[in-house]
């Protein structure tokens, strides 16, 4: 096509299928705004660009389909960071737009607005790659290996510059064939190597990771098939806090996602046979460094790295995970014999653990728990109600219900992500978990979620500040220093927004307003104060 750079951005995103695009124009982006309006693609507004990250983030984690976050140059493109990152960390398809500095300036510091030393740089160091084009014809081949690199392998988030210039210049380019991609197929020598084991175990183990969920595909194949396998061998299924839900976590044989609680490390860690699909095993589920794993552990990644992570595979088995699941069960039939008979021994070290971690948010879990529908997808902050609650408190059965900032880690991810997740599927109910401390990180995204009328409860603890870092300080012995925070009226907050507010007085009352929030046209901030 003969067009402009922002013509060719827009027609080969628009090939891929975007539709949406969360972002913030600013001088240097004007031509592909224009563009995006010329040809129907939704241009939501979040009100800042860390908020634009985690909803293209949130949006991709439910839909399946790359999300696409959009800035301005230099400032915008650094605020969305730490979104991209997360995404890096917890494998999600993001692909972040931004114009840079024009073709022919110098970058040796000459005072162009927004001018950074080295935009795309800053950004390659935290995600899986970051291209400046320095043509109008490269523009959809940059965009076609983004989408080629989300479907192929470990999906993980890319920034593509456009220097601001060309982005108005005319020139001619290829608009790029989008790619269909191929599963990959495993090797069936490993696939018989791994069922061997598995067939005769005694004492087998599964664990399942981020890799172990499908996306936007509503028939959880994977689960499917780890339950059989499961079922066939007696093994029992944990998953990471990416996993959660992939297996329906109501199943006797499944732990949920309790890595890390230390009896059910202890028990993997017994386990003569483990095996780990889609998941790196690594220290933010397992909430220590390496653990001593003592039986032979295969891997199923798509990512040949992970064979060679903090726990070496003794059987890679570098494949999709569905096809490997597949190709295991029909290498492990039912014994005549059934199945080993689980002695329960594990179950009663979790349950009596799990008492004791998520004893403060029991009663508003499962006030939750009886107001939420099944559908219902729980979007929690990196706050303690999320990762000592919900992360066990609140059990998912369908896959891909439940997200939350896992590797990374950083705050202010939940109500964002929340409004990208509900602008990608309008049809789930969608709940925010936030600490008080984390709702402050993206607070201002409530005007957004008020300006698009979602329907969002956003479950709010409130106990002073920084709770878990307090809680660490006194543990360390040292005086609370800048945690014990000054607490807005989030009532006043809320209406000042536009959107409804509930103090609610105990579980009871949480779970009414929760309720009465899912039939509300609007977001609706309900706080309780945490007991202590
Ligand atoms: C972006 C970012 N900054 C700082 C931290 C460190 N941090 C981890 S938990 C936490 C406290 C969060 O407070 P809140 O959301 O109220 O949860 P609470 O600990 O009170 O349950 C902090 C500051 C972080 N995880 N992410
Ligand atoms: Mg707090």
């Amino acid at each position: 096509m003969e067009a402009t750079g922002a013509e060719v951005l827009v027609a080969a995103l628009r090939a891929h299928g975007v539709d949406t695009v969360f972002g913030i124009p600013g001088t240097h982006n004007l031509a592909v705004y224009e563009q995006l309006a010329r040809c129907g693609v939704a241009c939501v507004t979040p009100r800042h660009e860390q908020g634009a990250g985690y909803a293209a983030d949130g949006y991709a984690r439910v839909t399946g389909r790359p999300g696409v976050a959009l800035t301005t140059t230099g400032p915008g493109v650094v605020n969305a960071a730490a979104a991209l990152a997360q995404a890096y960390s917890d494998s999600s398809p993001v692909l972040l737009l931004s114009p840079g500095v024009p073709s022919d300036h110098p970058r040796l510091g000459r005072g162009y607005l927004h001018e950074s030393k080295d935009q795309t740089g800053a950004l390659d160091a935290l995600c899986a790659w970051s291209h400046r084009v320095t043509s109008i014809r490269e523009i959809p081949a940059a965009v076609g290996r983004a989408f080629i690199s989300f479907a192929e392998g470990r999906p993980r988030p890319v920034h593509v510059e456009v220097p601001a210039d060309l982005l108005d210049r005319r020139g001619s380019a290829d608009l790029a064939t989008p790619y269909r991609p191929m599963p990959r197929v495993p090797d069936p020598a490993a696939l018989d190597r791994a069922a061997g084991l598995l067939r005769g175990a005694r004492r087998p183990g599964i664990v399942l990771g981020g890799g172990a969920q499908r996306p936007g595909d509503d028939d959880p194949v994977t689960g499917r098939l780890a339950m059989l396998l499961a079922e066939r061998t007696g093994a029992r299924v944990v998953t990471t806090v990416n996993g959660k839900g992939c297996v329906p976590e109501s199943h006797p044989l499944c732990l949920g996602a309790t890595l890390h609680l230390s009896g059910v490390r202890r028990w993997l860690a017994s386990c003569d046979v483990v095996l780990a699909v889609g998941t790196e095993l690594g220290p933010a589920d397992l909430w220590e460094d390496r653990f001593a794993l003592t039986g032979t552990l295969i891997r199923v990644d798509v990512d040949p790295a992970q064979m060679y992570g903090d726990h070496v595979a003794g059987v890679p088995v570098l494949a999709d995970a569905a096809l490997a699941l597949d190709g295991l069960a029909d290498r492990v039939p039912e014994p005549e014999e059934g199945a080993p008979a689980p002695d329960g021994r594990v179950e009663r070290e979790r349950d009596a653990e799990l008492r004791e971690v998520a004893r403060r948010w029991a009663p508003q879990l499962a006030a939750l728990r009886e107001v939420l529908p099944a559908d219902t997808v729980v979007v929690g902050d990196n706050s303690m109600m999320s990762y000592h609650g919900a992360i066990v408190g609140m059990p998912v059965d369908p896959p891909g219900r439940f997200l939350f900032p896992a590797g990374y880690g950083t705050l202010g991810f939940a109500l964002p992500a929340a409004i990208g997740a509900k602008v990608g599927r309008p049809d789930r109910p969608v709940v925010v978990l936030a600490g008080d401390g984390a709702l402050q990180f993206s607070v201002q995204e409530l005007a957004t979620a008020v300006e698009l009328r979602l329907s969002l409860p956003i479950v709010v603890a409130v106990n002073g500040g920084f709770g878990e870092i307090r809680d660490g300080m006194r543990k360390r012995g040292m005086p609370p220093v800048g945690v014990d925070l000054h607490a807005p009226d989030l009532m006043t907050l809320a209406a000042a927004y536009g959107a409804h507010g509930r103090v609610a007085d105990g579980p009871e009352e949480l779970g009414d307003a929760v309720a009465e929030a899912l039939k509300t046209p609007l977001p609706t901030v309900v706080s309780f104060q945490e007991p202590g």
